[in-house]
């Protein structure tokens, strides 16, 4: 589901820090509650989110607390992904219900016991292959979610995350380093009174890097940190570490600013910025006051952003490319599709027209479709290989059913390597 752009308003300063305007707030809020209450796959992200802004009552957010708990008794002993288990426990944690006793259609799951599990593989993989099992933005999770917990044991795990982060060879995205800083600051606080000097030394230098890189990455960027997706997550590892990158001040309003005039429309992406425009952070899910959480305001609904069934047909040339794995290929057509249309009508155009080399397939996920098979090779987590999109030579920042091609564009799907 995607939410009608949002309109854009200006800063609100306050002393001490920055708040976005109340009906940027609003908004966004809107557009979460009525992704709340989709037939898409329950979005832990989303309840999260809900709840850190303090609207986690609303009939919405208690239907979809019901759906990821009923999710959970059916998958986590059997296909969630340490990421997945981790992302459920934070929005179980910030609606002040334990994990580690999730009950649902008769049944009663530990997340708490799958979640350790999955990140002791995690751990076990990583030692061995150098990487884990899914990814670092993963491993975040889990420390972070563990840490919150607090009874779980993750301080391997939060080592072997900050080696990374400080590993010069280390090509992690924003988003995957901004997921670290979270973490590792929870494990920072949390083992002070445990008296491990040396482990937190470590933690410390992490996160005082990863903070200071992010605020030079701010001012080269002119507010961005990364792209405009992974902003969000970067500001909320800004807002949670002010100790570690004092005396150093954080331009909050440039960067409140930059993200404000963006129009999101993707729920996730919302999810994930919106508790840093309110001065929250993921740290803060284990925190909520639940008995005092409301409900949003409702606002007049914008229409959907569809491209127009008469606007004028554009070109845009496809192609799909294998150099990577079993018999190589490459191919190219052009279909015209309306202008306006997002890129998942030019691949079903393709398919139509050319279903022997054309075909794919796309999975349902937090961030929408994503593209999981071309041509009948598929993308494999156990290979770490996915079908990556470009524009020319670039890679796209958003997926298939959120960018929109222009006129004479020329897409591209590669098979790659993550
Ligand atoms: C890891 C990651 C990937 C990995 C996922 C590997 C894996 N199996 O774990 C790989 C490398 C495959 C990947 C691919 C892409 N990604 Co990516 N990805 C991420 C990242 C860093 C973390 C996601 C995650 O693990 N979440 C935690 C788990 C537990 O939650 P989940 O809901 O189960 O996560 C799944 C989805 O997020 C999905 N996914 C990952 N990326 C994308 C992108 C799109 C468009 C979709 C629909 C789904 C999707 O894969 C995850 C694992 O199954 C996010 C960062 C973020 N801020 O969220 C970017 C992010 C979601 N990705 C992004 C983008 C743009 C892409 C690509 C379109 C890049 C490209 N040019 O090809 C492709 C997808 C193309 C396609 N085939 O449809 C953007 C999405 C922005 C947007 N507005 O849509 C983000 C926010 C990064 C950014 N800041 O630009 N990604």
């Amino acid at each position: 589901m995607l939410c009608a752009a949002l309109s854009v308003v200006a800063l609100l300063g306050l002393a001490g820090g920055c708040t976005a305007p109340h009906d940027a707030v609003t908004q966004m809020l809107q557009c979460l509650e009525g992704s709340a209450d989709t037939d898409e796959p329950p979005n832990p992200s989303i309840l999260l989110a809900l709840n850190l802004a303090g609207a986690g009552k609303s009939s919405g957010c208690k239907q979809l607390l019901q759906e990821l708990k009923e999710t959970a008794v059916k998958r986590a002993p059997k296909d969630m992904t340490s990421g997945e288990l981790a992302l459920y426990t934070l929005a179980l944690l910030s609606s002040c219900q334990s994990p580690q006793q999730v009950e649902a259609l008769g049944h009663t799951v530990d997340l708490l016991h799958w979640l350790q599990k999955r990140t002791d593989e995690e751990v076990a993989y990583l030692e061995v292959e150098d990487t884990p099992q899914t990814t670092f933005y993963q491993l975040g999770l889990d420390v972070l979610a563990l840490c919150l917990e607090g009874t779980g044991s993750y301080e391997v795990a939060a080592v072997m995350l900050a080696k990374e982060v400080l590993s010069p060879r280390n090509g992690l995205s924003v988003d995957t380093r901004a997921m670290a800083t979270l973490a590792l600051t929870c494990a920072h606080g949390q083992l002070a009174t445990a008296g491990f000097d040396e482990l937190r030394e470590l933690l410390r230098d992490a996160v005082t890097t990863t903070a200071n890189a992010f605020l030079d990455e701010q001012e080269q960027g002119n507010g961005l940190i990364g792209n405009i997706y992974s902003t969000g997550l970067a500001l909320q590892a800004l807002t949670a570490t002010a100790e570690f990158y004092a005396p150093r001040e954080w331009n909050c309003s440039q960067a409140f600013s930059a993200v404000l005039h963006h129009h999101f429309q993707q729920p996730t992406a919302i999810a994930q910025v919106l508790p840093a425009l309110l001065g929250q952070t993921y740290l803060d899910a284990a925190g909520v006051d639940c008995a005092a959480a409301g409900t949003v305001q409702p606002l007049a609904q914008g229409g959907k952003d569809r491209a127009d069934q008469a606007s004028p047909l554009i070109t845009v040339y496809y192609s799909v490319v294998n150099k990577l794995r079993g018999a190589h290929f490459n191919y190219t057509t052009q279909v015209h599709v309306p202008a306006g249309s997002v890129l998942l009508a030019v691949l079903q155009a393709a398919q139509e027209q050319d279903p022997t080399h054309f075909s794919f397939q796309t999975k349902a996920t937090s961030w929408g479709a994503m593209v999981v098979s071309i041509n009948g090779l598929a993308a494999s987590t156990t290979d770490k290989t996915y079908w990556q999109l470009l524009s020319g030579s670039n890679a796209l920042e958003q997926g298939i059913d959120a960018y929109k091609p222009q006129d004479e564009e020329h897409i591209q799907a590669i098979y790659s390597t993550y």
